[in-house]
Parts: structure tokens; C-alpha cells; sequence
């Protein structure tokens, strides 16, 4: 058996020569070169690779190969990093730099970037419907969930609401709470379901495992908010202060440092509570603390 630090590296690096594979250039005069280019840009820049490791890391905690779960893992970093791309638009946060260099538009130019992230919000959807792992039941209802928790009533009307906070002075806790898990709980719960349906599970170990993904959502996006103030720039890939910058409400505004670490303490050990369901736990009870703990 692998030690958890072995497991990470075998899934991180799993992900990243599949997701070099699906967006591979068609041909060496294919017109769309460029395109392909920003969006290889971005998806190889590195990354924690949060989401793809969850997948695997549900399936296998099941009992199932976490190979089978393949185009889910890379579907979900595909769609992460095209909200990145978008997010970091200058008609969004107007971010220069990601991950430690300069953000897509900087490297590619706005309008390729836009075309970018439009071209990584739906290849995850072609690569899981032409997937040959899964069977067309589990396809279906991967679509289903990933699309629910990417659109209107997902991240994308997560963002809607956080843009919308920004013109307000009275966004309290309940606000930030349901705003945060749409813009950053959905990605991370559905990525803990997907691995559940890749390994056949059951509806009550699926639903144990989204919960659990949405309460490490939140406590990941709190860690987020303190990074935003405590944090070190070249770390996190990016500066620090932007929160503060842009007049956003965050746990840190609310409740200072200490109080919002406390939080996220909490509300991390209240998610692997619900790992009761999921398996062979140890792997995700380690990720879990592995998250609370870091520094990017
Ligand atoms: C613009 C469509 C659109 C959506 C934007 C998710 C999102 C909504 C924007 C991304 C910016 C952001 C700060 C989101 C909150 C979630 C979060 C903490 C993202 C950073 O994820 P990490 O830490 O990033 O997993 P890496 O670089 O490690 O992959």
C-alpha cells in the first residue's frame, strides 16, 4: 500500500498526462493552433489539482480502480481551470498573474483567453460522453451532475452572486456561506460524487460523500480568505490583499484570522465525519487535513 504523499503524486501526475492526452493538437497545421495553445497554457500550469484527486480518490476509497474515473478527473480540472481563465478576465477579478505566471490573457491576449475557457467548459462533457470506462448510465448521470453544478445554480451563479456582494456593505455570514458553496463548494462536491458513481455506489454513500464535499468547499475557501491576508505571494502563485482590495466581505472581515481558522477547523472535522460511508477512508481523512493545513 502506498503512503498518502506517493498516492497524491501517482493521482496528480495520472491527471496531468491525461489531460495533456485530451487536449492534444489534432495535426500540425490544424488552424486552431493557438487555441489549443492558451488552453494547454493554462491546464498545464500546475495547480494543486484538488478536484481530480477527490474523483480519484472516492473511486478508490469504493473499491474500484480510480483509473475507471478517468474523463470525470480531467473533465472537473478542465472546468475549474476555465473559470480561472474567465476569472482572471480584466472584466472579472482583472487578475495579471495565476499559479505563478502571467494569466491567460496576459500570455494570449483577452479575446483568445475568452475563447479558451469557452473551448475547457465543454470538452469535459464531450470527453465523458465518448469515454469507454464507464458504462452510458454512469455518462448520463455524470453529465447531469457536472452541468448542475457548473451552471445557473451552481459555480457560474456562485460568481453572480459575488460579484453582486461587492455593491453591498451588509453581506453577512449566511450570504458568504451560500455564496461560497455555489462558486466553490459545487466543483469540489461534485468531483467527491463522480468518484462515488465511477465506483457504482450507492445513493446514501453518494450523497454522504456530497456532503462531505461541500463542507470541504467551505473550509477550503475560509483557508482561502486567511491565504488572501496571511499568505505569501510567491506560494500562492499570485499577490495577496486582493480581497481586501476589491472591498469583499470574507470570513477574515467578519470574524478576524483567528476566529475564521476556527471555522474552518470546525467545519473540516465535521466533514470527515461524513466519510463514514466512503470506504476506505484514510486517504481523504489525510487530504482533508492536508487542505486545512495549506500554505497555496
Ligand atoms: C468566471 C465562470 C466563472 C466562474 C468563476 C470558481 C470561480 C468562479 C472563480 C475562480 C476564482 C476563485 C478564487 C474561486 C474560488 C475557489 C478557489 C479557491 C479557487 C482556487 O482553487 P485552487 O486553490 O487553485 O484549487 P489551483 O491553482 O490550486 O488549481
Amino acid at each position: 500500500m502506498n503512503g498518502f504523499k506517493e498516492k497524491l503524486a501517482e493521482y496528480i501526475s495520472y491527471t496531468e498526462n491525461n489531460l495533456a492526452e485530451y487536449n492534444s493538437h489534432t495535426s500540425e497545421t490544424e488552424p486552431q493552433r493557438n487555441l489549443v495553445e492558451a488552453m494547454n497554457y493554462s491546464l498545464e500550469a500546475g495547480g494543486k489539482r484538488v478536484r481530480p484527486v477527490l474523483v480519484y480518490a472516492f473511486c478508490e476509497a469504493l473499491g474500484t480502480d480510480y483509473r475507471k474515473a478517468k474523463a470525470p478527473a480531467c473533465a472537473i480540472e478542465m472546468i475549474h481551470t476555465f473559470s480561472l481563465i474567465h476569472d482572471d478576465l480584466p472584466s472579472m477579478d482583472n487578475d495579471d498573474f495565476r499559479r505563478g505566471k502571467p494569466s491567460c490573457h496576459k500570455a494570449f491576449g483577452e479575446a483568445m483567453a475568452v475563447l479558451a475557457g469557452d473551448a475547457l467548459s465543454v470538452l469535459p462533457f464531450e470527453i465523458i460522453a465518448d469515454d469507454m470506462e464507464l458504462s452510458a448510465e454512469q455518462k448520463i448521470r455524470i453529465i447531469s451532475e457536472l452541468s448542475k453544478a457548473v451552471g445557473k445554480n451552481g459555480m457560474i451563479g456562485g460568481q453572480v452572486i459575488d460579484m453582486e456582494n461587492e455593491l453591498k456593505t451588509d453581506v453577512d455570514e449566511s450570504n458568504l456561506r451560500n455564496m461560497y458553496r455555489n462558486k466553490t463548494g459545487q466543483l469540489i462536491a461534485v468531483s467527491c460524487v463522480m468518484g462515488c458513481i465511477c465506483a457504482g455506489a450507492d445513493n446514501k454513500t453518494i450523497e454522504s460523500a456530497r456532503e462531505y464535499g461541500y463542507k470541504l468547499g467551505l473550509a477550503f475557501q475560509i483557508i482561502d480568505d486567511i491565504l488572501d491576508v496571511t499568505g505569501n505571494a510567491d506560494l500562492l502563485g499570485k499577490p495577496i490583499g486582493s480581497d481586501v482590495e476589491e472591498n469583499k466581505t470574507t470570513f477574515v472581515t467578519l470574524y478576524g484570522v483567528e476566529k475564521a481558522q476556527e471555522i474552518a477547523d470546525r467545519i473540516s472535522a465535521e466533514a470527515v465525519e461524513c466519510l463514514g460511508n466512503a470506504g476506505n477512508s484514510s486517504f481523504l481523512v489525510e487530504l482533508t487535513d492536508m487542505l486545512l493545513k495549506r500554505k497555496n
